[in-house]
This record gives C-alpha cells, sequence and structure tokens, in this order.
C-alpha cells in the first residue's frame, strides 16, 4: 500500500474540520492548503481549478482527488485503517452508525445552511425572517430526534466509541453554534457537544 501523500485544502471552521480530525485520529500525516475563505469566490481562479464548486474542504490523496467530506472520512478510515472510528457490518450498530453519518449532512444540511444564511452570511436586507425561522423549526426537530433516538443516554452516537458518525454530526452541531442557535437545544445534546469537543484530537483538528 502506497504511503499517504494527503494534501487538505482547509479553512478554520468549515466542514473540512471532518477529515482532518480524523487524520488527527488515525496519526495520518497531511498537509494544509489554505485557500482564501471568501464565501461565494472561495479561493479565486486558482481554487476553482482544483474544485470547480469553490468549496472547502478539498482533499489529495496522491492522484486522488476528493470533494465531498463524510466521503474523505470513510475513504481515509478505510485506505488506512482498519480503525476503530468505523462501525463493521458485524458489529451490532452498524446500521445506526450508518445512519447517523450521513444525518449529519443529508438531513441536516438543508436547515443549517438556511439559518447561516438567513441569520448571519447574507447582508441584513437580504434575509428573510421566515426562512430563518422554519430552518430552526426543522433544526429543533433534528436537535430532539438526536437526543432522544440518537443517544438515548449513550455517549457515542453508535458502537460504544467515537465514530465517523459523531464526526458528521458535531461538526454541523458546531454551525449551529457559530450562528447562536444552539443554547435552547436538549441538555442531552449540549453535553454530548462538550464531551466531544473536549476530546485532544478535536482540538488538534480544529486549532487554526
Ligand atoms: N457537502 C459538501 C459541502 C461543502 C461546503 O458547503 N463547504 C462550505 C464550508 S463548510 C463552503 O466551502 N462554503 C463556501 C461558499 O459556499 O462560498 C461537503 O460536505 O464537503
Amino acid at each position: 500500500m502506497p504511503a499517504p501523500d494527503i494534501t487538505l485544502y482547509y479553512a478554520p471552521l468549515t466542514r473540512a474540520i471532518r477529515p482532518r480530525w480524523v487524520m488527527e485520529e488515525m496519526g495520518l500525516p497531511y498537509r494544509l492548503e489554505r485557500p482564501d475563505f471568501k464565501h461565494g469566490n472561495v479561493g479565486g481562479d486558482a481554487f476553482r481549478e482544483i474544485n470547480p464548486l469553490q468549496k472547502i474542504p478539498a482533499m489529495r490523496d496522491g492522484s486522488t482527488l476528493m470533494l465531498e467530506s463524510l466521503a474523505m472520512m470513510q475513504y481515509l478510515a478505510g485506505k488506512y485503517g482498519p480503525t476503530d472510528l468505523v462501525v463493521t457490518p458485524d458489529e451490532p450498530d452498524y446500521a445506526r452508525y450508518l445512519e447517523w453519518l450521513h444525518f449529519g449532512e443529508a438531513s441536516m444540511v438543508m436547515a443549517n445552511s438556511l439559518m447561516l444564511a438567513h441569520t448571519m452570511l447574507l447582508p441584513e436586507d437580504k434575509r428573510n425572517p421566515d426562512l430563518a425561522r422554519w430552518a430552526r423549526y426543522e433544526f429543533d426537530k433534528q436537535a430532539s430526534v438526536i437526543a432522544s433516538r440518537g443517544l438515548e443516554g449513550r455517549e457515542w452516537i453508535a458502537g460504544g466509541r467515537l465514530t465517523l458518525a459523531d464526526m458528521s454530526i458535531v461538526y454541523m452541531l458546531l454551525l449551529v453554534k457559530l450562528v447562536k442557535q444552539f443554547d435552547d437545544v436538549p441538555d442531552e445534546l449540549k453535553a454530548y457537544f462538550k464531551r466531544v469537543t473536549a476530546l485532544d484530537s478535536w482540538k488538534r483538528a480544529t486549532a487554526d
């Protein structure tokens, strides 16, 4: 197996935290490139050559280029594992692991992006309070389902340990915190966020 030759196109507080966190947990070597994170024109022409969508993260490993953060996490764990970050098909929590891994992006992205856009990113005269309220209503349902169906008293979301599923969900909760909408979530969710973000690997993945 060739040695990892990984460059992560990174910006603080973005989804690049997810693959970086996996590499920190797995002890994989990586380089960071830091395109200028300007909303709507991330990295200018040079970065558009790498990611025509101009989104962060992008990740290169040798000649392999990837543009989707959850896929990057799965790639790193699959290619450079085995690792306990993955719940395997022979474990009882396999289905739960897959479901929450994808929930963090697929189910959460719309409400999350609308909250971000309509409370922070758009100029004030372009923000739509009805959309912001609807997004918050959708997020509240998600927060309550994570606390009840997801955690139900568990420390971690699947497999009794930190996995890619936690890494997926916790990043989205960080975004909710950034838009200052995290205060009213269930206490169980607050405690979960605090527990996971106390990990050294999280601190290293978000250090700068
Ligand atoms: N589904 C993609 C989403 C990537 C994405 O939206 N990245 C955000 C940062 S977290 C971005 O680059 N936004 C800049 C912009 O839209 O201008 C992934 O998970 O990698």
